[in-house]
């Protein structure tokens, strides 16, 4: 059975969640509106998987008999001043993200909850990637934000990203 404070914890990060969906939802409404088709793309995959991150806490919860309290998520920032300012935003979200994380897992661990810091594994390793996949893609814009063809071969390079079924199969074969 879960312990209350654990399951008050796992809920406040199925809301971190689900409003990082809906920051990289406005997100991909911004790149649509700039004509960045493959950075709209990109964010699209990323709201999947943020739903999808929300969806195996809330399933956890309820598979170890706690209580599921979905709370109001708040509106997220709809502008920015140029694509480099949306990937230095999404950079230091999941760095916020990977704070959460790692306060979760020590939760888990100061009450003594094993089956908790295990399943928080999978997304001490998932922050790895998502922070790593931000600054790769912040690291590339900077060299290129003022050259509009580099700035358009890195849009059609992040129109490649894989749905993330695929992306899923692979890290969790990975894992
Ligand atoms: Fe972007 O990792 Fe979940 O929030």
């Amino acid at each position: 059975m879960l312990k209350k404070e654990m399951q008050d914890a796992l809920n406040d990060q199925i809301n971190e969640e689900l409003a990082s969906a809906y920051i990289y939802a406005a997100m991909v409404a911004y790149f649509e509106e700039i004509n960045m088709k493959g950075m709209a793309h990109w964010m699209r995959i990323q709201v999947q998987e943020e739903l999808m991150h929300a969806h195996k806490l809330f399933e956890y919860v309820l598979t170890r008999g706690g209580s599921v309290t979905l709370k109001a998520i708040p509106a997220p920032k709809t502008n920015w001043k140029n694509p480099a300012d949306v990937w230095e935003t999404t950079y230091k979200h999941e760095c916020h993200i990977t704070q959460c994380i790692e306060k979760l897992y020590a939760k888990a661990q100061s009450l003594k909850d094993p089956a908790a810091q295990s399943f928080l594994d999978w997304y001490l390793n998932e922050q790895v990637e998502e922070e790593a996949n931000a600054q790769d893609i912040l690291a590339q814009i900077k060299m290129v934000q003022n050259a509009p063809a580099g700035l358009f071969m890195l849009d059609r390079e992040l129109a490649n990203r894989p749905a993330p079924a695929a992306a899923d199969a692979s890290s969790e074969a990975n894992a």
